[in-house]
C-alpha cells in the first residue's frame, strides 16, 4: 500500500510554504486557513478561484470509506482500469454491524450475516492496495483521527462525516463514492471552490458546556443548508482551548450545516492529540510548518475582510444545547428545553439513551459522561432507560476498559455496542417500543431525520453531548436540567449533579487490542475478487445508456416531494444496509421516505399508467418496464445529509432522467451528476407549486447545454393547459461529458480504451 510517511508531510508542507507565497502575490491579499490547504493541494495556481463559483480541480492526499459506501465505491473502481489505488485509501468496516444485546455479540452476528460482503471488500482491497479496517476496528472518522488525519492534509471520504478529520487540521471531505474512485484512479478531484465562514471563537467553555455544543449552537443560527458550497473555519483565543476531539466533534457535525467540510487551525492541543497517538514525528512537523496551518496573522487581524460570512460564538457563556426532533437545526439552549416539551407535547419520558458514535466517543466524552455516571451510582441511582454506549474504536473501547470508564458506565446499567455506527444509521434492532408508537430518545449523535435510528417515524430523536444525555438517562426525564434540577437517589437522598470534568487525553496513552488492521499484498494482480451471479447483497456494475442527442419528453413525475427529502427520505438506511452492494435490490427502497407533495402520504405515488397508488419502487420499475422516462420534483436543500450515492444511483437505475429542486445539497447534487442524471433547479423558486399530480414534462435545450445554459420545462396538465418553466443547472464543461456518455464512470472507461 502507499503510505504517506513524515517524508511526504514534510515534502507537502514545503510545498505548502511556497504555494501560498505564491498566492498571496498573485492574489494581492494575506490567506485564510481553509485556502492555504486548498490552494497547496490544487493541481496547478492557474486555474480560476472564484468562491461559490469556479469548479476547481484538487490532488487529495487520501481516500477513506465505509462499507455501507466502498462496496459501491470498489465495484465501480472496478471498471477504472487501475493496478492499484493512485493515493493511500483504506476501508472501514463498520456500518454494517447490528446492535442488540452488546459488543461481542452483536460483531460475531454481524461478520456471519455480513461475511460475503466483507469477503468481498478485503479482497478488493487486498488486489488495489487499499488497506483494510476489519469490523470491530472502529467507526471510520475515530480511526482515520487516531492514524491518519493530519495538519494541512487533503482527503475525501465516502462519508458525509469525513470532515471529522478537520479537528486535527485537514480539509477533508464527505464525497461519493464515483468523487472518491477518481481520486483512487489518479485524476484530480473537481469541486466548486467554496465561499469561507469564519467562526470566531472567545472566551473558555467551562461547567457542562463542551465542543458538541458550539456546533449545535451554530445548527441553530446556520440552519442545514447554511453552510451549502462553504468551509467554516475556526478562529479565536476560545479554539485553542477546545481539546482536538473536541474540535473533532464539531468538523464532524459540520456536515448538518451542509458544509463542504470545516477546519481549525494547528494548535498545541492537536499536538498533543498527535503525540498520544503516537505521531510525535508529525507533531514536531506541523509545529515547524505552524504558518501554513493557520490564517495569516493579516485575516486574523480583520476577519470580516476576508471571509464571506462571520460568526461570533463566545464559548464563556455558552449554554449547553439540545437539538431536534427530526432535524439538527431545531437548537435550543437546555434551559428552554422544558418549555418546549411542554408547548410541543414532546413525551416527556425517555425510552432510550444512548452516546457515543463517530462524533462522540473520545476519551474526554466518555471520561465527562463516566464523571456524572460515578456521582449517580455513589447515590445508588442507575440509568432509567436502555443506555448505550458505541465506542469509536476498539483503541477507545481497550482504553476505557483499562482505565474504569467501562466499569463505571456499566455500574449505572449501560450496555455496551461494538465499537461502529449501531443505533446511529438505524442498524439497532429495538423490542422496547413498536413501530408508530410516539416516543423520545436522547443521544450524542449528529444526525436525527425521522425515521434514522430505530425506522420508526413516530420517534423523536434529540441530540445533546455525551454528559447531557447521561445526565438525562438518570433522570429519566426530557424536562430535566442538571444545571439547575435535583436527582432523588435510590438512597432517599436528593443532590445536584456537580458539572463534569475529565482528562482530555489518557495519561497512561492508548490502550491497544487487536486492531484489526490488513495491509494490502504488495502486488495484488493475482488476488481474485469473486462476486457470484446469484448474490443478493452484490451486483457487479453493468452500464448506464449514453444520452440519445434527444430532449426529455412527457416524463411523469414520479415524486413531488414536499419539505425536507433527506437522503435518508430517498435511500433509507437501517435494513437497506444489506443491500448496499447490490443495485438491483436496494433500488426497491427509492423514495420510501418522500412526503408525496400530492397526498401526503409516505413513500408512495400514483403510477400514471394505471391510475393505481403504489409505493414509488413499483411505479418506477412499471416505467422502466414501459421505457418511459420519468423525473423528480423537489423542495429547498433536496438530497441533504448523506454522502450515499445509492441516492442517486438507484433513481438512475430505475430510470430517473432528471431532478428539478427549488435547490441542492452539495454532495448530492454532485452525485446526481456522476451517475447521469440531470440536476436542475428552478430559477423562480415558486414554478414548484405549478407540477401538479397528472402531469406530462418535457424539457428542452438538451442539445444547446454548455455550462450556464437554461432550460425550459413544459408543464403539460392533465385539463390540457400548459405552464412553463426556466430551469438552471450548475454542469460545467466535463460534467456536461459526464452526462453525455451516460455517467462519469463511462467517460473514464472510454478514456482509458
Ligand atoms: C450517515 O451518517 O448518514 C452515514 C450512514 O454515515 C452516511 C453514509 C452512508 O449512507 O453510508 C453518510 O453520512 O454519508
Ligand atoms: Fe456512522 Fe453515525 Fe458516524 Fe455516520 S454519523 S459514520 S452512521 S456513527
Amino acid at each position: 500500500m502507499r503510505t504517506l510517511d513524515t517524508a511526504a508531510i514534510r515534502a507537502l508542507y514545503e510545498k505548502s510554504r511556497a504555494r501560498h507565497a505564491e498566492a498571496r502575490t498573485r492574489f494581492g491579499r494575506p490567506l485564510t486557513l481553509a485556502e492555504k490547504v486548498l490552494l497547496a493541494h490544487a493541481t496547478d495556481l492557474d486555474q480560476e478561484f472564484v468562491r461559490g463559483e469556479s469548479f476547481c480541480q484538487f490532488a487529495p492526499d487520501r481516500v477513506a470509506m465505509q462499507d455501507a459506501t466502498a462496496q459501491m465505491a470498489l465495484l465501480q473502481f472496478m471498471h477504472a482500469g487501475r493496478k492499484e489505488a493512485a493515493v493511500p485509501s483504506t476501508v472501514h468496516c463498520d456500518h454494517l454491524i447490528q446492535a442488540y444485546v452488546g459488543a461481542q455479540r452483536d460483531l460475531d452476528t454481524a461478520i456471519e450475516q455480513n461475511r460475503e460482503v466483507y469477503d468481498f471488500l478485503k479482497s478488493v482491497s487486498n488486489k488495489y492496495g487499499v488497506g483494510f479496517w476489519e469490523p470491530g476496528a472502529g467507526i471510520i472518522h475515530q480511526v482515520v483521527l487516531e492514524n491518519y488525519a493530519f495538519p494541512g492534509g487533503m482527503m475525501l471520504g465516502t462519508d458525509s462525516h469525513t470532515p471529522n478529520a478537520g479537528g486535527l487540521g485537514m480539509v477533508a471531505v464527505g464525497v461519493g463514492g464515483a468523487d472518491a474512485v477518481d481520486v483512487m484512479a489518479g485524476l484530480p478531484w473537481e469541486v466548486k471552490y467554496p465561499k469561507l465562514i469564519g467562526v470566531k471563537l472567545t472566551g473558555k467553555m467551562s461547567g457542562w458546556t463542551s465542543g458538541k455544543d458550539v456546533i449545535l449552537k451554530l445548527c441553530g443560527i446556520l440552519t442545514t443548508k447554511g453552510g451549502t458550497n462553504a468551509i467554516v473555519e475556526y478562529f479565536g483565543e476560545g479554539a485553542d482551548t477546545i481539546s482536538c476531539t473536541g474540535k473533532g466533534t464539531i468538523t464532524n457535525m459540520g456536515a448538518e450545516l451542509g458544509a463542504t467540510t470545516s477546519i481549525f487551525p494547528f494548535d498545541a492541543k492537536m499536538a498533543e492529540y498527535l503525540t498520544v497517538t503516537e505521531r510525535a514525528d508529525v507533531a514536531a512537523l506541523a509545529k515547524e510548518f505552524a504558518d501554513c496551518l493557520r490564517a495569516d496573522d493579516e485575516v486574523l487581524a480583520d476577519p470580516s475582510k476576508f471571509y464571506d460570512q462571520i460568526v461570533e460564538i463566545d464559548l464563556s457563556t455558552l449554554e449547553p444545547h439540545v437539538v431536534g426532533p427530526h432535524s439538527p437545526d431545531v437548537a435550543r439552549p437546555i434551559s428552554k428545553m422544558e418549555a418546549d416539551v411542554e408547548s410541543e407535547s414532546f413525551p416527556p419520558n425517555i425510552s432510550s439513551a444512548l452516546i457515543g458514535s463517530c462524533t462522540n466517543s473520545s476519551y474526554e466524552d466518555i471520561g465527562r459522561a463516566v464523571h456524572v455516571a460515578k456521582q449517580a451510582s455513589a447515590h445508588g441511582l442507575k440509568a432509567r432507560m436502555p443506555f448505550f454506549v458505541s465506542p469509536g474504536s476498539d483503541q477507545i473501547f481497550e482504553t476505557m476498559k483499562r482505565d474504569g470508564q467501562l466499569a463505571a458506565l456499566e455500574a449505572v446499567g449501560a450496555i455496551v455496542l461494538a465499537n461502529a455506527c449501531g443505533p446511529c444509521i438505524g442498524q439497532w434492532k429495538r423490542d422496547d417500543v413498536k413501530t408508530g408508537e410516539r416516543n423520545s430518545i436522547v443521544n450524542s449523535f449528529n444526525r436525527n431525520f425521522r425515521g434514522r435510528n430505530d425506522a420508526n417515524p413516530e420517534t423523536l430523536s434529540f441530540i445533546t453531548s455525551p454528559e447531557i444525555t447521561t445526565a438525562f438517562a438518570l433522570s429519566g426525564d426530557l424536562r430535566f436540567n442538571p444545571l439547575e434540577d435535583e436527582l432523588k437517589g435510590a438512597d432517599g437522598q436528593s443532590f445536584k449533579l456537580q458539572p463534569p470534568t475529565a482528562d482530555e487525553l489518557p495519561a497512561k496513552g492508548f490502550a491497544k487490542g487487536d486492531q484489526g488492521f490488513v495491509e494490502p499484498a504488495e502486488d495484488g494482480s493475482a488476488v481474485e475478487v469473486v462476486v457470484r451471479e446469484d448474490s443478493e447483497r452484490l451486483q457487479l456494475l453493468a452500464k448506464f445508456q449514453p444520452w440519445d442527442g434527444e430532449d426529455l419528453r412527457d416524463m411523469p413525475v414520479l415524486v413531488k416531494a414536499k419539505g425536507k427529502c433527506t437522503t435518508d427520505h430517498i435511500s433509507p438506511a437501517g435494513k437497506w444496509l444489506r443491500f448496499r452492494g447490490h443495485l438491483d435490490r436496494i433500488s426497491d427502497n427509492a423514495f420510501t421516505g418522500a412526503t408525496n407533495a400530492f397526498r401526503d402520504e409516505i413513500g408512495k405515488g400514483k403510477n400514471q399508467l394505471t391510475g393505481e397508488i403504489q409505493a414509488y419502487p413499483a411505479v418506477a420499475r412499471d416505467y422502466k418496464a414501459a421505457g418511459l422516462g420519468w423525473c423528480v420534483v423537489g423542495d429547498v436543500n433536496y438530497g441533504e445529509g448523506s454522502s450515499r450515492e445509492h441516492a442517486a444511483m438507484s433513481p438512475r437505475f430505475l430510470g430517473c432522467e432528471a431532478v428539478v429542486v427549488r435547490s441542492f445539497a452539495r454532495i448530492h447534487e454532485t452525485n446526481l451528476k456522476k451517475q447521469g442524471v440531470l440536476p436542475l433547479t428552478f430559477q423562480d423558486p415558486a414554478d414548484y407549486d405549478k407540477i401538479l399530480e397528472d402531469d406530462r414534462i418535457t424539457i428542452t435545450g438538451l442539445a444547446q447545454l454548455a455550462p450556464g445554459s437554461t432550460m425550459t420545462m413544459l408543464i403539460r396538465h392533465h385539463d390540457g393547459t400548459q405552464d412553463e418553466a426556466t430551469l438552471l443547472h450548475s454542469l460545467n464543461a466535463e460534467q456536461i461529458g459526464w452526462y453525455r456518455a451516460g455517467s462519469a464512470l463511462n467517460l473514464i472507461a472510454q478514456q482509458q480504451g
